[in-house]
This record gives structure tokens, sequence and C-alpha cells, in this order.
């Protein structure tokens, strides 16, 4: 009966239990569930939950920041066992999240499915400025950009970001991809950037497709 098993780690998770939500993501591995299984319904529901009790002011930064510890643990322990591609891409990526936002769950997640695509990639960190990834853009030669933002007032310093990169005269020798939960298609359509994912999943299939 594994229901009640994700139903615990989501709890621990949102009580910020960091030993917690190790052991019962160990414990769901050990049971033979999917990692990919335990990552969506377990980890990432939880942190959405995290997110509404946050709205609703029933958690304070503190605690959200434990729960993200919490989440970390869980993610390091499933990082080895996610989606190993067979097929090895070739190309580099240099991922960060955008100047003014310091969130990075998400943006390591993608950056986990890239690798396990094959891909080698550059992980700039949060609060990343346009001229920080114009410079590793120009000493790394990589094939894509991919930028990260979890917050409306946020979302614009995408847009200086790719249009630093049109100054720099750059933009046309690689591509750029954006995600993160405010981010829509159509927003990334109108910032000019080349593609969009909602998720760390389609992140990997996205950047394959512009290789
Ligand atoms: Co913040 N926060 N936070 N927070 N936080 C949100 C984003 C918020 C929605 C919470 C809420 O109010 N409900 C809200 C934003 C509201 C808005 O803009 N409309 C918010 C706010 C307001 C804030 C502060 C301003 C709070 C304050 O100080 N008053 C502050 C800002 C700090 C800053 O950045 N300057 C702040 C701070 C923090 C913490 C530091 C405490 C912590 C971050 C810790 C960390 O990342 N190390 C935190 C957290 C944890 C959250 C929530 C609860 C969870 C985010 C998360 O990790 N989700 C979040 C509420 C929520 O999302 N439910 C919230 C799990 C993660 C797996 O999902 O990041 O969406 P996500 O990533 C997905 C996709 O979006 C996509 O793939 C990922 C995996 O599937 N994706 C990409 C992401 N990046 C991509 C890049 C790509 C492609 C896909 O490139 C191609």
């Amino acid at each position: 009966n594994k229901q009640p098993l994700k139903a615990n780690k989501r709890q621990k998770l949102i009580s910020g239990d960091i030993t917690g939500v190790g052991e019962l993501v160990q414990a769901a591995i050990d049971e033979g569930e999917m990692p990919s299984t335990i990552l969506n319904k377990g980890l990432i529901q939880g942190m959405a939950i995290v997110g509404e009790k946050m709205n609703r002011g029933d958690l304070f930064i503190p605690e959200v920041l434990r729960c993200s510890r919490a989440m970390n643990a869980g993610v390091t322990l499933l990082k080895p066992l996610l989606g190993k591609d067979e097929l090895h891409t070739s190309g580099k990526i240099v991922i960060g999240t955008v100047k003014g936002d310091l969130h990075d769950i998400g943006k390591n997640l993608v950056t986990m499915m890239l690798e396990s695509a094959g891909f080698d990639v550059v992980n700039l960190g949060v609060d990343v400025s346009p001229e920080t990834f114009i410079q590793t853009a120009i000493a790394e030669s990589p094939d894509i950009i991919a930028i990260s933002a979890l917050l409306t007032t946020t979302m614009p310093m995408i847009k200086e970001t790719i249009d630093a990169f049109s100054e720099a005269g750059i933009q046309d020798k690689l591509k750029i991809i954006v995600g993160g939960a405010p981010l829509t298609p159509e927003f990334a359509d109108q910032i000019g950037a080349d593609g969009y994912a909602a998720d760390a999943g389609s992140a990997a299939k996205l950047a394959k497709s512009l290789i």
C-alpha cells in the first residue's frame, strides 16, 4: 500500500523534516516505487502545498527554507535514479535563475534532467545578472542558455537578459530557452525566447529538439 507513504512524505516535506523526508524517499525507492513518481507525487506536490500555505500566511520564510532543504535531501537521493537516458546528446547548456530571484529548486531539477539527457551543463546558480550570462556564454560557447524565474517581479529580467544577448550580438549563435512557474509560452514568445518548457522533463525534450 504505497498511498500512505506518498502522503506521509508530503507531510514530512511540509513540516520541513529533513531526515524524515530522506528516510521516506529511501523507503519508497527500496519498495520499488518509480523515482519519477516519488518526485512528482511526493516531493513536488508537497512543495505546492508549502506554496499555498506560504500564500495564506501559515508558513513563513525560515520554515519554507527548511522545506526546501527537506526537498533537496529527497532530490539528492533520487538524482542517480532519475531518467538516465541511454542516448548521449552532445551539447552544452548554461543555466541560471535571473538577477533578483533566489529560487533554485526547479532550476536544479531542470539541470538534473538535462544532465540525464547527456548535456554538459554549467549551472550559474541564482541571482545571475545579464552580464554574467553573457560572459559565461562567451567563455563556454554553449549551444543553449536556459533561464529560470519564479517571481512575477523577476520575469521582466528574463527579457532584459535576452535583450542583452541581442545587444552583445551573440543571440544568433545560440538558443535561449526559458521556464519557471509564472511564465507562459506566450510570454516566452513575446520576449524573443527560442523556447519555453513547463517542467524539467519538457526542458530536456525541448533542449534536445533544438540541438
Ligand atoms: Co518563494 N515564492 N519567495 N521562496 N516560493 C513562490 C515562487 C510564490 C509563488 C509563493 C506564494 O506566494 N504562493 C511567491 C511568488 C509570487 C509571485 O511572484 N506571483 C513567492 C514569493 C512571493 C517569495 C518572496 C518574495 C517572499 C518574501 O520574501 N516575502 C521571496 C523572494 C526571494 C527572491 O527570490 N528574491 C521568496 C523566497 C523563497 C525562499 C527563499 C524561502 C524559498 C526558495 C528556496 C530555494 O529555491 N532554494 C521559496 C520557495 C521554496 C517558494 C515555493 C514555496 C516553492 C518553489 C519551488 O521550489 N517549487 C513557491 C510556491 C510554489 O511554487 N508553489 C514560492 C518546486 C519546484 C520543483 O517547482 O520552481 O516551479 P518550480 O520549477 C518547475 C517549473 O517551474 C519548471 O521546471 C521545474 C521542475 O518541474 N522550471 C523551468 C523552473 N525553472 C525552469 C527553467 C527552464 C525550464 C523549466 O528553463 C528552460
